[in-house]
């Protein structure tokens, strides 16, 4: 037995869940009027509806005695501390230091962060200047006007993302474009669209070592070099972020144009740091910074708020109480706005690379579920495909409804249809619809009763299906920075719960050296003889295809 489960309050969680799991919410709000009032919660711009969820104050309660009794309060100040609490690699982990904007000191081995976090910010805001304001010429003399990332997982999807979701205050010159997948047709369709003479590439790779994205590099640069001719171009062209400065300089990029980063930034938390290169660029150093203050408004936050008052806490232990005592494996993250549609991938790495794990700290295999599978969509356009299953199929998964409140001025009429899907959906999820109901819907249509009958199985919606509404005032940088925040911080709270590393990430380091053997039997038509049969057979049927 672990430790976690042995704890009282788990214990009391699972008497709890018995008394409590056949309550309706449908009950519950008629018969508690201030339910809505007490389980809402306000951090800045972001707004939490947490009251369709299957809780009372007794859960509430007992989640936070779990919390306490879990140590959540020492570890939170352990992480923003600059603890080594990443353990297997012996790291800090200070992304919170990245959007520090009280500049107060944190010290990893007996050294400030801060003055060389603020030192690569400024450099990053001096050369996004001159490349935005024209003033960084390439080798014709002309602006830049086209930004290719190369990177891949964390140096990749959250750039990515922020760029997606900021698009309206991206500069107008600039395209912004993103390679990560090795397959060759990514890269190619992007040259297509871009021109040497105007194109920026950014090479961004934590270890400067991953084999997708230093091959995407190679061909860019080979690319590159057989319009500009000249070596010496590549320098007004290719710049790299990296926390590997030799493996930068073999590779040719000269270390001036590196923007570096730190072992305490994980790759999937990332953004905030030189990893944010191309979201400087496009949105500017002003917008970058908004980014930066929304999260360091939901770090205080964090840091801050009594456990039962505190939004990444309440979230955090939410989840926990739906995997682990309601066995619920999966979660959707449902953003209700296009300019988010790449959300759901990234809270999808940040979430299961960091808790997908079967081992505590000590190394001892955990008794209870970790990490749930997360997955989504755009919100309107999953009510149109897989929402069917989260009303009526036999998985309960708990949803994230994402929103930004005000309208878009630009085309009237859109926000309110949107929104009241929002809504529509989160209390269609919380009641349902009973047989009653359905009853009375289809004989106000006029339906014989024997057709009726039949139907009303089917027409039946259990409701008590759980969701949290998540808005925020508008979709500007700052609250784009609350809201990323704010899912870093609830993936820590449960990692804090299970008692493992969320910031490690070994299945993806194997992904790394898995491929290494194989390739080489590939290209080097080494006998695949080490292989089970299917893989042997596999590799065979590859080099017949390419003989
Ligand atoms: C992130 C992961 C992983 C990583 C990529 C790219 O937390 O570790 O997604 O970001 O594998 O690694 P490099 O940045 O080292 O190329």
């Amino acid at each position: 037995m672990s430790v976690l489960t042995e704890l009282p309050a788990w214990q009391s969680l699972w008497q709890h869940f018995s008394e409590t799991r056949h309550l309706h919410m449908r009950d519950q709000f008629l018969n508690d009027p201030e339910r809505a009032e007490r389980y809402f919660l306000e951090v800045g711009d972001v707004f939490l509806d947490y009251s369709k969820n299957r809780i009372n104050d007794e859960t509430i309660r007992l989640l936070m005695q779990l919390a306490h009794e879990a140590g959540l309060p020492d570890k939170l100040k352990a992480m923003f501390k600059g603890e080594k609490i990443n353990t297997t690699e012996n790291r800090a982990v200070l992304h919170v230091a990245l959007r520090n904007r009280t500049n107060s000191p944190i010290m990893v081995d007996g050294e400030d962060v801060m003055p060389k976090v603020n030192s690569v910010l400024d450099r990053m805001g001096r050369f996004s200047h001159a490349v935005r304001s024209g003033e960084w010429l390439g080798y014709t003399n002309q602006p830049i006007t086209d930004v290719v990332n190369i990177g891949i997982g964390g140096s990749d999807l959250g750039p990515l993302m922020v760029c997606s979701a900021l698009k309206p205050y991206g500069h107008p010159r600039m395209n912004m474009h993103f390679v990560s997948n090795v397959d060759g047709a990514q890269l190619k369709e992007t040259l297509k669209k871009v021109h040497p003479e105007t194109t920026l590439f950014v090479v961004a790779s934590k270890t400067f070592t991953t084999q997708e994205t230093l091959t995407n590099a190679l061909t860019a640069r080979e690319w590159f070099l057989r319009h500009a001719d000249d070596e010496k171009n590549v320098a007004k062209h290719f710049v790299a972020v990296s926390t590997n400065q030799k493996a930068v300089a073999d590779f040719g990029i000269d270390p001036a144009n590196m923007f570096e980063f730190w072992d305490w930034v994980g790759g999937r938390y990332s953004l905030w740091s030189a990893i944010g290169l191309p979201i400087m660029l496009y949105l500017g150093v002003e917008n970058f910074t908004e980014l930066l203050n929304g999260a360091h408004i939901m770090d205080q936050h964090f840091r801050n708020a009594p456990l039962e008052a505190n939004m990444p806490v309440l979230l955090g232990m939410l989840g926990v109480w739906y995997i682990n005592f309601y066995g619920g494996g999966s979660h959707v993250i449902a953003p209700y706005d296009q300019y988010l549609h790449r959300l759901p991938a990234f809270i999808q790495q940040l979430d299961m690379e960091s808790n997908g794990k079967q081992v505590m700290h000590d190394g001892q295999s955990v008794d209870f579920e970790t990490a749930p599978i997360i997955w989504g969509e755009t919100g309107i356009n999953g009510q149109h495909a897989f929402f069917q299953l989260l009303h009526q199929g036999t998985h309960v998964s708990p949803i994230d409804l994402i929103a930004s409140l005000e309208r878009r001025a630009s085309l009237p009429g859109h926000h309110e249809i949107l929104l009241a899907n929002v809504f529509a959906q989160a209390e269609a999820f919380m009641r349902g619809k009973t047989a009653d109901e359905v009853r009375a819907e289809l004989s106000g249509q006029g339906m014989g009763k024997e057709a009726m009958e039949a139907l009303v199985p089917h027409k039946v919606f259990g409701g008590n299906r759980p969701t949290n509404t998540l808005l925020i005032s508008r979709l500007s940088p700052r609250n784009l920075g609350s809201l990323i925040a704010l899912y870093e911080h609830k993936i820590f709270v449960q990692g804090v719960i299970w008692n493992i590393n969320s910031f490690d990430q070994w299945g993806v380091e194997l992904g790394k050296q898995l491929a290494k053997t194989i390739h080489g039997e590939l290209t080097d038509k080494l006998p695949p003889a080490t292989h089970d049969s299917s893989t042997a057979k596999l590799i065979d049927l590859f080099r017949r295809y390419n003989a």
